[in-house]
């Protein structure tokens, strides 16, 4: 399988580049293999730092150095370094063959808005657009993990329980070796929760929980304790059925966990225990989310740029 995979991934036949950021050192590319698309993302590493000793030596650190320039006591240099694919990879390299028309615009540069999603924009318009996006094979690779057809191997800790039980497993945008890019999702076995704007008071205990079976999992599989680690849901998430983002305090990961997308699932639990006083009813459908969207997403393309032009949404 790992070679079929290869095989595709080196039939690419590049097309263009969908985004490109210097700072965080990604590249997105659009192509095609087997005349189907595809596309390509490739972020370079952190830089490993299990034997920081080894970091100058010419055959397992730095191996060539090219002085560009000195000047009193600063030196630059450009160089090469030592690297394997299992232990010091250059590059994380992610493929999704076939990709759909939701992929390229996810993946495409475009302008950031801000918006506000109001209870009524969401029970009229948002809830259609959910119910959209959870049909048609979306959420396969979500059912692959529940169900034990895919990434089995990775899997950090389970708790089978069908109501309050989860899979812990690294996110696919995870090397599996830097311990402060460590990213695991939390994928919860139930399937009536499409995002939070699904949760009222009464998934206060399941939330609660689910907290803490994580934390001593993390604990006891990477020995990382709960205040080195950033635990938040997305609003919007870019798939609808409920999952957690368990990401390692150091790591910066541009959009993921950036204010107008990550919500902390301490603070939805703090929201939830104030709404329990008004009644058990009121629940985050109630609630005015303010939230960041690009306008290659269907959610501004068909609701939120009509309704800022004084239109009917096109959902
Ligand atoms: O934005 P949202 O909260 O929906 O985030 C979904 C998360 O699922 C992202 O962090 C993705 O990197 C992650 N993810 C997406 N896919 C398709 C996969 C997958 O196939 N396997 C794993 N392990 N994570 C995935």
């Amino acid at each position: 399988m790992a070679e079929i995979a290869e095989q595709d991934l080196r039939a690419f036949k590049f097309e263009r580049i969908l985004n490109e950021d210097t700072g965080r050192k990604t590249l997105n590319l659009l192509g095609t293999i087997k005349g189907l698309p595809a596309i390509i993302t490739a972020e370079k590493t952190a830089f490993n730092t299990t034997s920081p000793s080894l970091f100058v030596s010419p055959s397992e650190g730095l191996l060539s150095l090219t002085l560009l320039q000195k000047n009193d006591i600063y030196h630059w240099f450009l160089s090469t370094i030592s690297q394997s694919p299992t232990s010091n990879a250059a590059a994380k390299v992610n493929l999704i063959y076939p990709c759909t028309d939701a992929h390229i615009k996810k993946y495409s540069a475009q302008q950031l808005h801000m918006v506000v999603e109001t209870p009524e924009i969401y029970e009229k318009y948002v809830t259609r657009y959910i119910t959209q996006k959870t049909k048609g094979g979306r959420l396969n690779w979500v059912y692959n993990i529940l169900d034990h057809k895919a990434e089995s191997e990775k899997i950090v800790f389970e708790d089978e329980d069908r109501e309050v039980g989860f899979i812990l497993l690294p996110d696919l945008k995870w090397d599996l070796v830097t311990m402060t890019s460590l990213y695991l999702s939390v994928i919860v076995h139930r399937t009536d929760i499409r995002s939070i704007r699904d949760f009222t008071p009464i998934h206060i205990p399941f939330l609660t929980s689910l907290r803490s079976k994580v934390l001593t999992a993390v604990s006891q599989k990477y020995s990382l304790p709960a205040d080195l680690l950033k635990i938040y849901v997305h609003y919007q998430p870019s798939y609808y059925h409920f999952h957690v983002h368990v990401v390692h305090i150091s790591h910066d990961m541009g959009g993921s966990a950036t204010v107008g997308k990550a919500i902390l699932l301490d603070d939805v639990i703090q929201t939830l225990r104030l709404m329990e006083k008004g009644g058990s009813l009121i629940g985050y459908k109630d609630l005015e989310m303010t939230y960041v969207l690009g306008e290659e997403h269907d959610l501004w393309k068909k609701i939120f740029e009509p309704l800022g032009k004084g239109e009917e949404p096109t959902i």
